[in-house]
This record gives structure tokens, C-alpha cells and sequence, in this order.
């Protein structure tokens, strides 16, 4: 049987089987009757959770979960505004669920438990209805808790691109490829120890410094030795080939779980187009780009310089371990070569413009963060307002009002903070003001600040959390409630 006719036939049994114990959701944010659960036509998308196994080169191939038999998954190309469903079947053990990061949908199919998102249950299948928005680079993965299990949700291979169309070619480009930035086999180190590019965040005075530090003994981190673009590691898939005058257009992903990651193409500037899929008002051309977890930059370069270069991270250690790709112009032979970009600091003020065209906000809402270092061995605990997650009560929102969100970093860490099912945009970082830089997830720098506006648009409950797995696993979230 071919795998087709496998995928076609697992299927209809589950959907006979697991009529009443598998819910189905039909229209956005509706669950289907029992009597409509059969489904009888075909998905406009499947994704299989399934094992995989990842060969990131000959002598490097490790097992994990996927989707459709590869991680990262399948490239999901949508068309904004039209409708599509999504069959989701898990073959694993246990519960999942799908996030779609950065899209503006009901919480009943934004795949999220805090928010009410149905699990997809171990051996069942879900199908869900969902209006793809906006148009730009989005991304979809898995979004259970993992704890200390470092085999679980996004430590896994369970992540891949959604592109939605908008009708707007971001610029003229000859190729396209979508690169997502990964680490593997991540394991438990202490404190101090993982390659970490928080410094890359600092950007002006420490605002939240607290006057007195907690200095008691900080606990587990989580690291990797292990790196890749997509599936391989730097040198072992096949190189981007390129030609002289050629525009290349590229979509990276930060889809680790642990790591804000920098990189750079040698040789080349990169300008950049779009944050997190949303295009900015004042595209920059830059050496290296920072990319936060969860976070997405497109970038055009214009291929000016022949030679074969590498594309990776700018860290030493992480890029020989894996994290890179070759870019080799037509007709070249020699050694790929990496050149160290300028050291430089990530500010994302300068893709933004002087005044809103948004409206000013109404409300403010304060969020003071907190690490509560838990000692050798354990976990640290993450506090927001105080208390970690959960909170007596949601934060309430009213629909329709505008909101300015201070988010106050009073830790050590860089944080990749994300907002589900809305759009954020950037009013300061750091004391520097700005606008018009949308995005969905941002890094918040180490006893930094960062002010963000958004309009309550999406009734219900929506996930706010710090986008490192641990982080958000032991405490790090919140939940908004829009009346
Ligand atoms: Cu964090």
C-alpha cells in the first residue's frame, strides 16, 4: 500500500471510531455536531505527527518528531482570506496540538490548551477550519508542555513554515528559500554555560536593573551542541546555487526552543523586508540579523559577489556544529568561505518610521517579569506581575480598545515574548521610540523595556509567553481574556 492510500484509509477508520471522543471543529472556532464528524472530503492540507528521522549529515542522523515524515515540516503556501482545512493526525502517544504563530484566528483552532484549543488525542485526528491572516511568513508547531522532558513539544522536530499570499510580491526576487534555524538534542546544563547572545539585545540603559539582584544560585538551563538550517547541517545538504545578478529572497526562522540566534551571509549584506512576515516601513541593509525565538525576518540579497560563502550563525562554535548552508555562485571552485560580520547590537527601532498611522492607545497594561533562581539541579520559576502562571484571574480585555502593553524585564535573560491571535506594534524599546515595526513576538532585552500597542480584536482567551520552551513551561505566561 502506498503511503497515500495509507494516509486516506488510517483516516476514515478514526473518524468512524472516534466519533464522539475526537471532537472535530467545523466553521472558525466551532465545534462540529457528532453527526457532521466523518470527514468525508478531502483536506485542503494533512499533517501527520508521526516519528521521523533527521539525517543532518552521514554520521549525524537522530530521531525525533515530525511532520509528514521530515522535520521541519512541509512549506504550507495559503492564500490570505481563503478559508482552508487542515486534517492533523497524531501518531504518537500522546496528546498534541498545532499553533499557527502569528495569525489572527479563534482560540478554539489556534491550537493552544490554555486558550480552550481542543488536543489533538494520542493515535486520533482533528480537523480544523481556519481563515489564514495576514498575508507574510508564518509558522506552525506544536504547543504542549514538555517540563523536564527535553523529547517533547518544540524540543522536537514538530515546526515548519506556513507562507500566506497576500497578492503582494515582496519585492522582484529570482529565488526563493525558507530557512529555519534549529538546534537538536538539547540536554540539561547549569546555569552560565550555553552560548548565549543576550548581549546582542543591549541596547542602551539597563531601565529595569532591579536596585538590589537576587543572587542566589540560578538552576537548569537547557543547551545543544547540535545545530542545522532545516534538515542539515553547514556542508552536508545540498549548497544555495546562485548566479551573478541574481536577487535571492529569504525567509529565516528562529524554530529552536532554547536559543535567540544571530547570522549572516559572508560576503553580502542582507536588507531587510519584513519582521515576522509583516513588511517594514524602513527596510534596512544589514551585515547580520537577530532573530529571537519564534521570530522571522525576510531578507532580499543581491548576489554581487562571486565566490562560495557560507550562510550560518555567527558564533564560532555554533556554526562549525551545524549552523549554516553553503551559497555558491555558478562556476566557482575553492573553500567556502565565512568572514566575521562587524559586531553590532539588535535594534529594532531602525526599520521603523516617526509617527503611527494607528491610533494612540487608551489603556496601559504593566507586566513586570521575574526569574526566581531555584538552586543547583532545579528549575528556575518565572513570575509575571508576581505570580507565575496560572493567575487568579485573566487579564481582561475589552474588545475593540487599544491597548499599550510595558513589558519590564527584571532578569538577566533576553525573552522572546509572543502575543497569539494579534498583532503588535512597536511603540519603544530601551527608552527609543518608534512605529509602524508589526510584529508577533519580541525580544525583550535583559533588565531591558519594550512597549508594544495592539487593538483587542479577537474575542476570548489569548496566550501571552516567553517563547523558550523552559521558560514558558515554568511560569512564563499569562492569559488575556477579551470581553
Ligand atoms: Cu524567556
Amino acid at each position: 500500500m502506498k503511503r497515500r492510500d495509507l494516509i486516506k484509509f488510517g483516516g476514515l477508520t478514526l473518524a468512524r471510531a472516534g466519533a464522539v471522543r475526537f471532537p472535530l471543529l467545523a466553521q472558525d472556532g466551532m465545534a462540529m455536531s457528532p453527526a457532521a464528524q466523518a470527514p468525508l472530503t478531502q483536506a485542503d492540507y494533512t499533517l501527520r505527527i508521526a516519528p521521523v528521522t533527521v539525517e543532518l549529515s552521514p554520521d549525524r542522523i537522530l530521531s525525533t518528531i515530525g511532520y509528514n515524515g521530515t522535520a521541519p515540516g512541509p512549506v504550507l503556501r495559503m492564500k490570505e482570506g481563503k478559508q482552508v482545512t487542515v486534517d492533523v493526525i497524531n501518531d504518537t502517544d500522546t496528546p498534541e496540538l498545532v499553533h499557527w504563530h502569528g495569525m489572527l484566528i479563534p482560540s478554539a483552532v489556534d491550537g493552544a490548551e490554555e486558550e480552550g484549543s481542543p488536543f489533538v488525542p494520542p493515535h486520533g485526528r482533528s480537523r480544523i477550519q481556519l481563515t489564514p491572516s495576514p498575508a507574510g511568513s508564518r509558522w506552525y508547531h506544536t504547543h504542549v508542555m514538555a517540563m523536564d522532558d527535553l523529547h517533547k513539544s518544540t524540543y522536537t522536530g514538530q515546526f515548519g513554515f506556513v507562507y500566506v499570499d497576500g497578492g503582494n510580491d515582496p519585492g522582484q526576487y529570482d529565488q526563493e528559500h525558507f530557512l529555519a534555524l534549529r538546534d537538536w538534542e538539547p540536554f540539561f546544563t547549569g546555569p552560565g554555560t550555553m552560548a548565549d547572545e543576550d548581549d546582542e539585545t543591549h541596547t542602551g540603559p539597563l531601565l529595569e536593573k532591579p536596585a538590589v539582584l537576587n543572587t542566589a544560585q540560578a538552576g537548569l538551563e537547557v543547551s545543544s551542541t547540535t545545530y542545522s538550517i532545516n534538515d542539515k547541517a553547514l556542508g552536508f545538504g545540498e549548497p544555495i546555487r546562485v548566479r551573478e545578478g541574481q536577487r535571492l529572497l529569504l525567509h529565516f526562522l528562529n524554530a529552536s526552543a532554547i536559543e535567540n540566534r544571530r547570522v549572516a551571509l559572508a560576503g553580502h549584506k542582507m536588507k531587510v523586508i519584513a519582521l515576522d512576515g509583516n513588511p517594514v516601513p524602513t527596510p534596512q541593509s544589514l551585515d547580520s540579523i537577530f532573530l529571537g525565538v519564534g521570530e522571522r525576518i525576510d531578507v532580499v540579497v543581491e548576489m554581487n559577489n562571486p565566490g562560495i560563502w557560507v550562510l550560518g550563525a555567527t558564533e564560532p562554535m555554533v556554526r562549525q556544529a551545524g549552523l549554516g548552508v553553503i551559497v555558491e555562485y555558478a562556476g566557482q571552485h575553492r573553500q567556502p568561505l565565512w568572514v566575521d560580520p562587524p559586531k553590532s547590537s539588535w535594534d529594532y527601532t531602525i526599520f521603523g518610521t516617526v509617527a503611527s498611522s494607528s491610533p494612540a492607545p487608551e489603556q496601559t497594561i504593566d507586566m513586570i517579569f521575574e526569574k526566581i533562581p531555584s538552586g543547583m539541579g532545579k528549575f528556575n520559576l518565572w513570575l509575571v506581575n508576581g505570580k507565575p502562571y496560572p493567575h487568579d484571574r485573566e487579564f481582561v480585555l475589552q474588545q475593540g480598545t487599544r491597548y499599550r502593553l510595558v513589558m519590564r524585564n527584571r532578569t538577566d535573560d533576553a525573552h522572546p515574548m509572543h502575543m497569539h491571535r494579534h498583532l503588535w506594534e512597536l511603540a519603544e524599546i530601551n527608552g527609543k521610540k518608534t512605529a509602524g515595526v508589526i510584529k508577533d513576538t519580541v525580544v525583550i532585552p535583559y533588565y531591558g523595556r519594550a512597549m508594544v500597542d495592539f487593538t483587542a480584536t479577537q474575542p476570548g482567551l489569548t496566550l501571552f509567553h516567553c517563547h523558550i520552551q523552559q521558560h514558558m513551561d515554568y511560569g512564563f505566561k499569562a492569559l488575556f481574556r477579551t470581553a
